[in-house]
């Protein structure tokens, strides 16, 4: 039901416009309350006006948002995944009352600043920095590529202080918080991303997450986030592939349609293959998700293999509408193009393959 109910949206509200937000590099902020007013918002969540949806109902809402666009789908994974969740897992009480209902709802937006520019891959370096003044907090720095950082209400900010790295919620209207949007993006064009600047930001000390301290505060947070990609790359690749099957069988070449030759029956079988083979890997990590059972090199496991195997069968996609493929008049490009960021964000591919080389030898390749 809820696969279907996604679906119902993503074909009503997503599709008809989205190569217009494509193409125009924008998404309207009002998606917000029409996700929220779904559940789709921290849906994997308990409390606070969230609805404690299971892992795999999560993932499955995550796949019929990416049908439509990574884009759709990052607006809920930063949402629900990253700035709810930190809030949700890592809050104190007060934070989790103020914050966490108006984001469930799309009231309020999130988002959630580790990256720097200066350190991506490797966010233990960074150099935004929050010191004591008095009972306050001091921020300073800069965040870099912040999904839904210009439309975002509060940003979870990770900082350097004496004790290790600490998160902060970080109201959009401090004063000497800045965002500016990043423009001439080739990929995910319909998601805004940001810088953040942060000036001396003061904040009360009730702004500081009371517990975590370290690297896992963010990584805890981004294990959620990369599992709703494993389930939503193939929501991508499954758009690909069904645009490509339905095109193969009308268009015609040499007196055929081209579906009728062995090389693209080749090409469609492989991504098929995959696309079947992703789909099952993520229902099998969700499942055992919600045993409690999933650690986070499962979780680097689906990412890496799905979001390679989404880009491989929008690329082959590609080619099966020739000149067609290279337009906005049919989803494979814009998917194709967006999966090169899906690639990158949240790891690498380098980096869950080294997080899966130490996992297997025991030797950690990273320096
Ligand atoms: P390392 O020494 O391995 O670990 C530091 C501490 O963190 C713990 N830890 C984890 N905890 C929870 N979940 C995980 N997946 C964890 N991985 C590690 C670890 O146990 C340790 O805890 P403790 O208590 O001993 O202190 O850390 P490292 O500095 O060697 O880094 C490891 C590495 C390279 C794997 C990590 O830095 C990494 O994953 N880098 C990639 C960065 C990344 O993914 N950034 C994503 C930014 S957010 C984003 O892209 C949003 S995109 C928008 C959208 O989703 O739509
Ligand atoms: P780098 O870390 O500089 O990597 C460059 C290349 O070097 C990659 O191929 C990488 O795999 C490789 N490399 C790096 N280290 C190693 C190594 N040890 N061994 C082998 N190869 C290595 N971040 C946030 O915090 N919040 C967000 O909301 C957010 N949204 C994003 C939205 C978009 C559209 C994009 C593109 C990025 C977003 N990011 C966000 C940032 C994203 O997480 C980083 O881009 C990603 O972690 C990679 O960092 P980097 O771009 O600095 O690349």
């Amino acid at each position: 039901m809820i696969r279907d109910t996604v679906r119902a949206f993503v074909t009503d509200q997503i599709l008809p416009r989205i190569g217009d937000w494509f193409e125009q590099g924008f998404l309207p902020k009002e998606l917000a309350r029409n996700l929220g007013g779904l559940g789709l918002l921290g849906m994997h969540l308990s409390g606070y006006g969230c609805p404690g949806a299971s892992a795999v109902a999560y993932g499955l809402a995550c796949m019929e948002l990416e049908a439509g666009d990574s884009g759709v789908r990052s607006f809920a994974s930063v949402q629900g995944s990253l700035a709810m969740f930190a809030i949700h897992r890592w809050g104190s009480e007060e934070q989790k009352q103020q914050w966490l209902a108006p984001m469930a709802a799309g009231e309020k937006i999130g988002c959630f600043g580790l990256t720097e520019a200066d350190f991506g891959s490797n966010p233990a370096g960074m150099r935004t920095s929050a010191r004591r003044d008095g009972g306050d907090w001091i921020l300073n720095g800069t965040k870099m590529w912040i999904t839904n950082g210009g439309i975002a209400d509060v940003a979870v900010i990770w900082a350097m202080t004496d004790e290790g790295i600490r998160g902060f919620c970080v109201p959009a209207q401090t004063k000497g918080f800045t965002a500016n949007d990043i423009e001439r993006k080739l990929s995910l064009r319909a998601s805004i991303t940001s810088e953040l600047v942060l000036h001396d930001c003061r904040l009360p000390a009730d702004a500081a997450f009371p517990e975590v301290h370290g690297l896992k505060g963010p990584l805890a947070c981004l294990n959620e986030a990369r599992y709703g990609i494993i389930w939503g790359s193939m929501g991508a690749a499954r758009t690909c592939y069904e645009t490509a099957l339905d095109y193969a069988k009308t268009r015609v070449q040499f007196d055929r349609p081209i579906a009728a030759f062995q090389l693209t029956q080749q090409k469609l079988v492989d991504m098929l293959l995959e696309l079947g083979k992703g789909t099952l890997l993520a229902l099998h990590i969700g499942r055992m998700k919600d045993g409690g059972r999933a650690a986070p090199d499962h979780v680097s496991f689906g990412k890496l293999n799905n979001v390679r195997e989404a880009l491989q069968i929008a690329r082959e996609a590609r080619t099966i509408l020739g000149a067609n493929g290279v337009t906005l008049e049919y989803p494979v490009i814009r998917h194709m193009n967006n999966l090169e960021s899906v690639l990158t964000y949240e790891g690498t591919s380098e980096i869950h393959t080294l997080i899966l080389g130490q996992a297997i030898t025991g030797k950690p390749a990273f320096t």
